[in-house]
């Protein structure tokens, strides 16, 4: 008998608005689910909310908030933005609920009572003293700085020393390798599993439970001054949403008989496929049978995030182009598993090749067709017709190849099985050419022809239900199929609609997207922006958050491999501060130095040819030649240019 199949997307950091990153991975577990349900697969979906740490904490007092109130906000916005894409999790799991925090508490527990094979404590108290990053929630080793900051958060980590718990990682790791290396544990995709294979062979070490002064989290069962460590709170979100804490029937069910899979990206392996693992063997759960890390995409070409302001909101997306256009696009961009671009701005020409085009015309012009010719009834099958069998013969292998897809992850190519089989009932229609024959009035081969291609708009409305659930509902719909007949097995077999059905396709299934309309309007909105432009009209509030001040040349030196950079000492006031400027072409290391100049002081840290630059100089050019802006007066460093 087959198991039933429990599925985990991560639980989204509040400190963040939804956007299409945290869209990408839940689209793809919710059509994972949504397969598998299909299949007739006993299937529970869980996702939801990381709710804990410093960095909630922070986020809530800026905005005036409590930490609780903070999180019921934004947890909002990302049920909004499930329920906008037409994600059918069974379950939210929400770090702040009660069944949550009963499960952490239990979980920690076990692991305090827990030993090692060779009867130690799994968690032992110690000092730990090392540099935090509250952005990354976990303590940063020297090594991984980047002058000094954190290369994620670009913010110098804090100092701590505290007395934390510690859990006894190095004791696992052995045990760990084999269960990978046996197969009992699966790491997908391969480099995944050979980067978690390498990690185990470096110095890895013990990682600290608890955390000691942190207001925003649950305190340890066991000592009430230190509250459970992010991670270990948000990596138990797996078993406790199924009940870990409160129904053991459930958790029965769903964790120790199920498949259990836990989708992410690859940014969170090593928590996910060391700590985690270690976690519940220590706790004596089984572990979960796969952990699929897929690739982390950019942005036209761009790394996404909230300081350069290029994250998209699924939102945006679902006006654009709707719920089902939203999940293609995202799962059609590259291949799921390794790192990719998505290609934003291709969406509308792609979903007008692929949706309006492709699938949209096939159902509008053998629909159209079927009501012309037949009064809106499905004529019946007529076999003698060139390339039917062909047609009959992909539409059937479908339904197994791309469940064989879906179940090794491979999203992309299911999609892309099923958006060829639309191609090539396209081409079926055109080569058999059905409008000669309705003028020459060859009925029987006409309606075959429609019956034909009705089953394959049939199978393939089944098959692309888990990516496009609604508009495949809707295609069904108007070739009056009901929920009865949406299941895997039906989409297995040909000839199964029955002759008389009736179809009215009285719409546009996907509409069009209007590019020249499109780009007009996007014209238009940024013409906006440009005439201000033009006429100089920046807001006063913009340019005053520019801080230009006073400031005297120190030091001067040249930069190696860069014939136009300085690196410049100045100070602006607030003593040495290091800028980068593009004037050693123009200027003598001697003629610089000393001399007063103005400088933007506030700008974000810039790293220019490998050297750390912390503001701008300002520079006049006429013709080839460049000078920089001196104050005119004796004007004392730190002036403020206003
Ligand atoms: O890490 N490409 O939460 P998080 C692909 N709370 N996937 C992306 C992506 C991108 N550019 N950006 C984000 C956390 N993701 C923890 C998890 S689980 C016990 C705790 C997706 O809000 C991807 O799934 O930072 C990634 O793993 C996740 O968002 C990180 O979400």
């Amino acid at each position: 008998m087959t198991r039933p199949f429990y599925i985990t997307t991560p639980i989204y950091y509040v400190n963040d608005i939804p956007h299409i990153g945290h869209a990408y991975t839940t689209i793809a577990a919710d059509t994972i689910a949504r397969f598998q349900k299909l299949a007739g697969r006993d299937t529970h979906f869980v996702t939801g909310t990381d709710e804990h740490g410093t960095k909630v904490a922070e986020a809530a007092h800026k905005a005036g908030v409590t930490p609780q109130e903070y999180c019921d906000r934004i947890v909002g916005n990302f049920k909004t933005a499930w329920k906008n894409l037409d994600i059918s999790n069974d379950y939210f799991i929400r770090a702040t609920s009660k069944r949550h925090m009963d499960g952490v508490r239990k979980i920690l527990t076990a692991l305090k009572e827990a030993k090692t094979d060779d009867g130690r404590d799994v968690v032992y108290s110690d000092y730990y003293e090392g540099l935090y990053c509250t952005g990354c929630e976990k303590f940063i080793t020297e090594k991984e700085l980047v002058d000094g900051v954190c290369p994620d958060h670009k913010t110098a980590p804090q100092k701590l020393k505290e007395k934390n718990y510690f859990f006894r990682l190095t004791a696992f790791l052995g045990k760990i390798k084999e269960k990978i290396e046996s197969g009992e544990l699966t790491i997908l995709p391969e480099e995944r599993r050979r980067e978690v294979l390498g990690l185990i062979g470096q110095d890895l070490s013990d990682f600290s439970l608890s955390r000691e002064r942190v207001e925003w989290g649950i305190p340890l069962p066991f000592d009430e001054n230190q509250v459970a460590y992010v991670w270990v709170d948000a990596l138990s979100n797996y078993i406790n949403a199924i009940g870990y804490g409160d129904d053991p029937e459930l958790f029965g069910k769903w964790w120790n008989q199920s498949e259990v899979v836990h989708l992410m990206a690859k940014d969170i392996l090593k928590f996910h496929c060391l700590y985690w693992p270690a976690m519940l063997m220590a706790a004596g759960i089984k572990l979960p049978d796969t952990l699929f890390l897929h690739g982390f995409f950019t942005v036209d070409g761009d790394k996404m995030s909230k300081t350069l302001g290029n994250q998209i909101d699924p939102g945006d997306m679902v006006k654009e182009f709707g719920p089902d256009g939203t999940r293609y696009l995202l799962l059609t961009q590259y291949p799921f598993g390794i790192d990719g671009d998505i290609q934003a701005k291709r969406f509308v020409q792609q979903y007008n090749s692929d949706l309006a085009n492709d699938l949209g015309n096939l159902v509008s012009r053998v629909g159209k067709m079927v009501m012309v010719n037949f009064d809106g009834k499905l004529p019946g099958p007529f076999k003698s017709i060139d390339g039917l069998d062909e047609l009959v013969e992909q539409a059937e292998k479908l339904p197994g190849q791309v469940y064989e897809h879906i179940k090794h992850f491979r999203l992309t190519h299911a999609i892309a099985e099923a958006i060829s089989l639309v191609r090539a009932a396209n081409k079926f229609f055109n080569d058999t050419t059905p409008w000669l024959l309705a003028k020459q009035g060859e009925m029987e081969k006409l309606g075959g022809i429609l019956y034909a291609s009705c089953e394959v708009i049939r199978i393939v409305s089944i098959v692309l239900y888990p990516v496009m659930p609604r508009k495949m509902t809707e295609i069904r719909s108007l070739f009056s199929l009901d929920e009865s007949t949406l299941t895997l097995d039906h989409a297995l077999k040909f000839f199964e609609l029955q002759p008389g059905t009736l179809v009215s396709v009285d719409r546009a299934v996907f509409p069009r997207q209007d590019v020249k309309a499109k780009a007009e309007k996007k014209a238009a909105a940024s013409s906006v922006g440009k005439a201000d432009d033009q006429a100089g009209l920046l807001d006063i509030s913009e340019f005053a958050r520019a801080d230009l001040r006073v400031a005297r040349v120190l030091e001067a030196e040249r930069v190696e491999g860069a014939d136009k950079l300085l690196k410049l000492q100045v100070d602006a006031g607030g003593g040495k501060q290091q800028i980068v400027a593009g004037i050693a072409e123009h200027y003598e290391l001697d003629d610089i130095v000393d001399k007063k100049v103005i400088v933007v002081t506030n700008l974000k840290p810039a790293v220019i040819r490998g050297v750390e630059s912390n503001g701008m100089l300002l520079a006049c050019k006429k013709g080839k030649k460049l000078f920089v802006l001196v104050p005119d007066g004796d004007l004392p460093p730190g002036a403020k240019v206003s």
